[in-house]
């Protein structure tokens, strides 16, 4: 189906309130958001040091700063996650005495998190079911004789969310290492690590080859299985730039995006003023869940079909002779593949699909932009290669205005990556680490998210550390995730707020309040700062400015510091204390370890900071062929039984991955809940069910395990046929542990086969 930008709902009656992006409402809701957490006052002053070279790095997303950074480059959902921070309210000791474990459980993700900062260390005592306030000394003291106690470095799980500055990723997996393990799960692997495969294979490196300098001169953006106008607010600002010079955007998208469609900019006043919204897509592909692979395939077949019509004309013959190989197989598999199948797989027509690839061919300079619209899907990986095909095809990769863009998630997840923060460490890291830090690294690969879970549910004993995120919540098969975590000798939560994992307690458990981005950094060395690698390989410092919210929090690297005291005695080689309390020591040791970070104390004073680079941008291809690398794919069979749709999980506009800020989702219409599941009209009425009735949602997979959540809204919405959407984390119980991305270990959170019936329960 293809849909002309229409801001209105196909699908049915509910939310057909679609609107612009941006615009008073954002602004409006932001500032709502800002009072209702915090001190008006202070809060406007942490606005304005948001994303500015002297203030801190928005703890949002990945989006890239420009370099004329305007007195207020915040977004409505970057303000939201500054306000979040530097709210008023405290989880005391006082809190825990009220409040059992068990009834903890029974709370909302966002009523745990509403109850505000944790402002000091807690130990689970199971025999009153409640948190005690513990020591800093005694808590590290317990983390140490369980890590002493393990019979085997690999019964350590050291978990990181993407929020982790460089220097305490840095110290991070030094710790893990220097234990003797590589069991460094991350978010990473349940969000880019499809892209990261992908595009290492492909081009050698697993990074996004734009930069933001980029957008100022392509000719055609494509935007796949990604939600920006929500998830990325400040990308807007490029693609309207772009919309407005005359560049085409193209998105593919099962739902209609509203953000996707028209934006107003909250920052001009005029376009404010009057109300006018720039149109954003130019055409908008409303794909079938999981057919970007056959849609990308019949957009390459019409291209080779042009050159074929118009030999030399149309592909970078030069470009493909010099730089890549597989064409030959690559186009031959492409021309063997049958319209039908790319019709039916993708739902989109051929026409459709020419009218994409005809916009293709007429433009010099060609982005594609993506998240986890399809990372998070059983055929990611050879999905996201289609994309690397298709820009080989023009030369599209290594020239202004041209690239792959895999649009990051959490605001260092990157960095927390180019950090070591992996279970598969490259040899090359691992060697110089060891030498700088005399000690030998463990080479064996360790564990990712899933395969972590799955040791932990299997062999009880595991001491499992958490640096940030929401391991219970974020994960899939909530369940068994939560077997798994209980399981654990050990389970160590370093967190700002409170919520599921906290109520998901291994033998002992522990609570280790922190820093967050937004608070003054102060050691006995004076104020400290931080850096982040944004998703365009820009690395920066970020320097909190708001007073903590507790004199009992100790900063990230600290706490690292203070486990690895425990555990090595003191006596160790490595000074952790020196480290935790200068981090331009741990910069000096990132610098010898990582290259690119030459003269890292130093670069990191320029305003903006400094460009990584990536190889694949200079066409330096570091693949195993010396050269891009084409690779033919087979369109999978995607057809499921009669009864059967299939859900993807998204967020809300208004919450932040498991942080759920509010319980409306403005763009699309959605307001006060979140048990809902938005299905195609003609899929409900087939059903017997309309717009607002309650409903049970069930998942299918082989092991037959039943996994269902129940009581739900169905809510008709312009999605095509066989196609529905729900949130994340509630939908995690649906997703099986065992339903991965191939090759990419990702959870398919977002290619789930479920039935939807009226609900046992209504
Ligand atoms: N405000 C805010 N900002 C965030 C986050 C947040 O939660 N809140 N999270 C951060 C993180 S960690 C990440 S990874 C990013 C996530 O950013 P996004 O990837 O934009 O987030 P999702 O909500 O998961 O939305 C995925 C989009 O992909 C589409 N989609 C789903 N399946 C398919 C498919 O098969 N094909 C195609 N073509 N499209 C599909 C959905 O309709 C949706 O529009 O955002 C980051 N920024
Ligand atoms: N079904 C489904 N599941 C998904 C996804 C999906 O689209 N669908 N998306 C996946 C993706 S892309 C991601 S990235 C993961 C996210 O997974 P996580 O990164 O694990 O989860 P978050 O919700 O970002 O973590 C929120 C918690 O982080 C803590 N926190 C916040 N700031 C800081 C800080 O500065 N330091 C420390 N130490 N802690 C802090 C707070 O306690 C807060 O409660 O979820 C994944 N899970
Ligand atoms: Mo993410």
């Amino acid at each position: 189906m293809s849909q002309q930008p229409n801001p209105t709902s196909t699908g049915g009656d509910k939310p057909s309130t679609a609107k612009a992006a941006g615009g008073w409402p954002a602004l409006g809701s932001s500032i709502k958001h800002t009072l209702k957490q915090a001190g008006s006052l202070q809060i406007a002053r942490s606005l304005l040091k948001v994303n500015q070279p002297e203030g801190f790095d928005c703890p949002g997303c990945a989006w890239p700063d420009p370099q004329d950074t305007s007195a207020f480059e915040f977004c409505e959902n970057g303000a939201k996650a500054v306000a979040w921070e530097a709210t008023r309210n405290r989880v005391t000791a006082a809190f825990f005495e009220q409040h059992p474990v068990c009834d903890l459980r029974q709370r909302s993700g966002h009523w745990l998190e509403s109850q505000g900062r944790l402002v000091e260390p807690m130990r689970y005592d199971r025999v009153s079911d409640r948190y005690k306030p513990s020591a800093w000394g005694d808590a590290f003291a317990l983390i140490g004789k369980r890590l002493r106690a393990i019979d085997n470095p690999d019964r350590a799980v050291f978990y990181t969310s993407g929020r982790t500055s460089n220097e305490a990723a840095f110290l991070y997996q030094l710790l893990g290492r220097r234990l003797g393990t590589n069991n460094f799960p991350d978010c990473s692997n349940l969000c880019h690590e499809s892209s990261g495969v992908a595009l290492t294979e492909a081009i050698g490196v697993g990074k996004g080859t734009v930069t933001l300098e980029d957008f100022d001169h392509a000719d055609l953006i494509i935007v796949i299985g990604q939600n920006p106008g929500t998830n990325h607010p400040r990308m807007l600002t490029e693609l309207q730039k772009a919309a407005k010079r005359g560049a085409k955007i193209v998105s593919v998208n099962p739902m209609l995006e509203p953000g996707l469609m028209a934006f107003t900019h909250p920052q001009h006043a005029g376009a404010m003023l009057t109300g006018k919204a720039t149109p954003i897509s130019s055409r908008y592909l409303q794909a079938l869940i999981g057919g970007d692979l056959a849609a990308l395939k019949g957009v390459c077949k019409h291209v080779l079909d042009a050159e074929a019509e118009a030999p030399g004309t149309v592909l970078d013959h030069k470009f493909i002779r010099e730089h890549t190989r597989g064409f030959d197989a690559f186009a031959d598999n492409v021309r063997l593949t049958d319209w039908a199948l790319i019709e039916e797989q993708s739902g989109l027509s051929k026409q459709d699909l020419a009218g994409l690839a005809d916009d293709y061919i007429a433009s010099k300079r060609v982005i594609v932009c993506w998240a986890m619209g399809l990372t998070q899907h059983k055929h990611a990986v050879p999905t996201i290669r289609m994309i690397v095909n298709l820009l080989l095809l023009r030369g599209n990769l290594g020239r202004a205005g041209a690239g792959a863009c895999p649009v990051r998630g959490h605001s260092n997840v990157q960095g927390d990556r180019t950090m070591g923060i992996t279970e598969k460490p490259g040899e090359a890291f691992l060697s110089k680490l060891g030498e700088v830090f005399s000690f030998t690294p463990p080479t064996r690969h360790g564990m990712g998210v899933v395969h972590a879970i799955e040791a932990m549910l299997q062999t009880p004993g595991h001491v499992f550390i958490a640096m940030g995120g929401n391991f219970a919540a974020a994960t899939p098969d909530t369940d068994r995730t939560a077997r798994a975590l209980e399981n654990c000798r050990l389970t160590v939560q370093v967190s700002t707020k409170l919520n599921r994992s906290h109520t998901v307690v291994g033998e002992d458990a522990l609570i280790l309040p922190c820093l967050g981005r937004t608070e003054r950094d102060v050691t006995s060395c004076g104020p400290q700062r931080v850096s982040v690698e944004d998703s365009m390989s820009m690395v920066h410092a970020s320097e909190g400015r708001n007073p903590p919210a507790s004199e009992t929090l100790r900063s990230e690297p600290a706490i690292i510091a203070g486990i690895a005291d425990a555990v090595f005695g003191g006596g160790d080689p490595i000074d952790w204390q020196q480290h935790a309390g200068d981090y331009s020591l741990i910069r000096d040791a990132i610098e010898r370890v990582i290259p690119g970070f030459e003269r890292f104390n130093e670069r990191i004073e320029e305003p903006g900071g400094f460009y990584l680079g990536n190889s694949a941008r200079d066409r330096a291809w570091t693949t195993a062929s010396g050269r891009a690398q084409f690779v033919a794919a087979e369109i999978p069979d995607l057809t499921l039984p009669a009864d059967q749709v299939r859900l993807m999980t998204l967020r809300s506009h208004d919450q932040y991955n498991t942080t759920v800020y509010g319980l409306n989702d403005r763009y699309r219409g959605v307001k006060g809940r979140r048990d809902i599941v938005f299905v195609n009209q003609d899929d409900l009425a087939e059903r017997g069910l309309v717009s607002g009735d309650r409903v049970d949602i069930e998942s299918h997979y082989a092991d037959g395990v039943p996994r269902r959540v129940e009581g739900f809204e169905a809510v008709a919405y312009a999605l095509p046929r066989g196609c529905a959407a729900g949130y994340f984390p509630e939908l995690n119980p649906l997703v099986s542990l065992a339903s991965r991305a191939d090759r990419s270990h990702t959870p398919t959170s977002k290619f789930i086969p479920v039935t939807i019936t009226r609900s046992r329960t209504a």
